[in-house]
């Protein structure tokens, strides 16, 4: 049994770390330690076990090994991944099923306390679908928008109507492969319909369900999700927040909304603020409600509504281990089970709010979109009033500051303005140089790698060479936390042709996107690269690469395999959910290999396991150089940038004044 890691080994960030050495002086268990307790399955990690009918499991060692069926490494290796993608893929859409439900309560006014938020989105939206929006209420259109984008998840044939989205040249390799989705859930059914005993074999057909499965999420269910957001609850714009566990309040009820749907911790927000609800809490002592989040919940309402951040996936448990927080309300996706057992050494309420998920032992108020903003009342109620049994506390005074809200419109207008929002200045900047290229870095945190280090070493070492960085999801909150996401404050750790740019235009050099499903915006702002011209014909072209560096769920596989058939190279650290024999390349390899070059011949697209960060880092700067190449542009080159604006002055602010004064002036005094 190898040594348990020591804090600083667990976690870069130091207030985990002082959450981790407060749970060990206490007694506790973490995600941490139980990663340390327990290494991982060395034949289920490398996905050759088969467990998918009553012949098995069938544990695959050796080469040349079958299952009792004959079933070889690569079919089983093939099938195992499929379904993650396929499991990936349904969390996102069905995510974007139910956003598309409240939707169509909105546009009928059966939704307490919503509203029809950005109708300039929602016309944009609609105006693609061809759906009528001249002189009709916006409830009108919200209505057709919503029965659009609900039947996509049923259609049994034809194209998914969001594709229609994607560069031409793109829908068109789709088109010659087959692998348009037809309708979302025909594509995750058939998933799971392939890979049952007995039925498809051949794992590159196995895999090419795989891009149509990822697709369907891509650029259906989460595109569906990220566009109902914004208009039920605003595009998201660059604002002021905070991340990490100094966000919470000594004196203050802390509430952590936690999870995935912005549906209920937006109606939470609005509870929040209402007098009658502060007056409560005041009556139980505290001197207000703080309100948080942890995971793609606080991205939700951090780039909406500034509202801050508590922390990214493993500071769920650290959050509740400070002893300050009343109440954890959880929705779908990213939750752990430990949270209930953990909360019970504390005073602090978990409590389940969808119909989809409950948890042994907590308290379940069940959330429902026609009097929203009366269970959210009553779940902070539920909070005020656990304030009373609050022990000792411990927060840690660390927080950082945070500029996010950067959605693919922010993007659009910041580049040209109002009149003239374009992406050509951004182009301009890639095709001169000044902007090497683009990386989005994206995902979760695993605690099998020292939690945010490897986010925030390649992070740091990608903006040193001019590649402006975008984020959703626990990889954003990881800069958030150091400081990355913040303006000018980040800039002298930047490349000097990016920090011209960042200060030309004023933004942050880590542009933060949103949640998870957000990712479509990254889709989204490629696509509109490829309309602007001058960076090729295809999303594949474009100096771009997409990573997830310390990856834990099969969402990030569903994202990484629509990125991949977008024609994105992604780049996943951790562990290879496909690898062949431990610690071996081999013959069984065959998945690893056509997911990567494979792939990349059909889609222009590969997706890679890249465990250490110096040959990530290599990776992406090798394959951006490559594009960058393959366009004619002019080689990357440093030297010839960073001598203008802002960085021009700050050289001339070292001289003595006669010599600053000279190369103002030309010796004029
Ligand atoms: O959907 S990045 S740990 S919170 S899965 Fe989960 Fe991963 Fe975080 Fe958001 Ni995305």
């Amino acid at each position: 049994m190898p040594k348990p890691r020591t804090p600083e080994q667990q976690s870069s960030d130091p207030a985990a770390q002082e959450m981790l050495q407060r749970a060990e002086k206490l007694g506790i268990s973490t995600a941490f330690s139980r990663a340390d307790d327990m290494a991982p399955c060395n034949i289920g990690g490398p996905g050759m076990c088969c467990k998918l009918c009553g012949m098995g499991p069938c544990r695959l060692t050796k080469e040349g090994q079958t299952g009792v069926c004959g079933a070889t490494i690569d079919t089983i290796q093939a099938r195992n991944l499929v379904r993650a993608i396929a499991a990936g893929s349904a969390a996102h859409s069905d995510h974007g099923r139910d956003m598309a439900f409240l939707l169509k309560a909105v546009a009928h006014g059966e939704a307490e306390g919503y509203m029809l938020r950005d109708i300039a989105k929602l016309r944009r939206v609609a105006a693609i679908y061809d759906i009528p929006i001249d002189g009709r209420a916006p409830e009108e259109i919200a209505n057709d928008l919503a029965d659009l984008y609900i039947a996509q998840f049923g259609q049994q044939s034809g194209e998914l109507a969001p594709v229609r989205r994607a560069p031409k040249k793109r829908q068109q390799i789709w088109r010659e492969q087959g692998v348009v989705p037809r309708g979302v859930d025909r594509e995750v059914v058939e998933s799971l319909h392939r890979t049952h005993m007995g039925d498809d074999q051949d794992a590159e057909h196995i895999l090419n369900h795989a891009i149509r499965t990822g697709l369907a999420d891509g650029w259906g269910g989460s595109m569906i999700a990220t566009d109902i957001s914004d208009i039920l609850f605003g595009t998201p714009a660059p604002i002021v927040g905070q991340a990490n566990l100094g966000v919470l309040k000594a004196n203050m009820v802390n509430v952590i909304v936690h999870g995935h749907e912005p549906t209920l911790s937006q109606m939470i927000v609005a509870a929040s603020q209402d007098p009658e609800i502060i007056a409560y809490a005041k009556a139980a002592g505290a001197e207000g409600i703080n309100l948080s989040g942890i995971c793609c919940t606080a991205n939700e309402i951090l780039v909406r509504q500034g509202i801050p951040v508590a922390g990214n996936f493993l500071h769920q448990e650290l959050a509740i281990i400070t002893g300050a927080v009343e109440a954890v309300v959880v929705d779908v996706q990213c939750i752990m089970q430990a949270l209930v057992e953990l909360a019970a050494k504390f005073h602090t309420k978990i409590i389940t709010t969808s119909p989809k998920v409950r948890i042994k032992g907590a308290k379940h108020i069940q959330f429902e979109e026609h009097k929203a903003l009366t269970i959210a009342k009553e779940i902070l109620r539920t909070a005020i009033d656990n304030y009373q049994y609050r022990g000792e506390i411990q927060i840690p005074d660390i927080r950082a500051d945070l500029v996010p809200g950067f959605s693919h419109e922010y993007i659009n207008y910041m580049l040209g303005g109002t009149y003239r929002g374009s992406f050509r200045p951004l182009n301009d900047a890639i095709m001169s140089g000044r902007i090497r290229g683009v990386a989005a870095i994206v995902g979760c945190n695993n605690p099998r790698t020292t939690q945010d280090y490897v986010h925030n070493y390649v992070a740091r070492e990608l903006l040193k060479q001019d590649v402006l960085l975008v984020q959703t999801g626990c990889g954003a909150i990881a800069s958030g936390k150091i400081g990355l996401l913040l303006g000018e404050a980040g800039l002298d750790q930047v490349g000097p042709g990016l920090r011209e740019i960042c200060e030309t235009v004023g933004i942050p050099p880590v542009l933060h996107m949103g949640s998870c499903v957000d990712n479509t915006r990254i889709l989204t702002v490629l696509t509109q690269v490829v309309e602007e011209g001058g960076l090729g014909d295809d999303i594949d072209q474009v100096p771009a690469v997409g990573l997830a560096p310390e990856w834990m769920s099969e969402k990030a596989l569903a994202i990484a395999t629509y990125c991949v058939a977008s024609g994105a190279y992604v780049i996943f650290g951790g562990a290879s959910p496909v690898s062949g024999m431990p610690d071996k390349v081999s013959d069984s390899d065959a998945v690893l290999k056509y997911i990567s070059e494979g792939w990349e011949k059909i889609y222009g697209g590969k997706l890679e396991f890249i465990p250490d960060p110096d040959e990530m880092i290599q990776a992406v700067l090798q394959h951006i150089d490559k594009k960058r190449a393959a366009l004619g542009l002019p080689a990357y080159d440093p030297k010839r940038f960073g001598q203008s604006g802002d960085a021009r002055m700050r050289q001339l602010e070292q001289l003595p004044l006669a010599e600053r004064q000279a190369a103002l002036y030309g010796g004029k005094k």
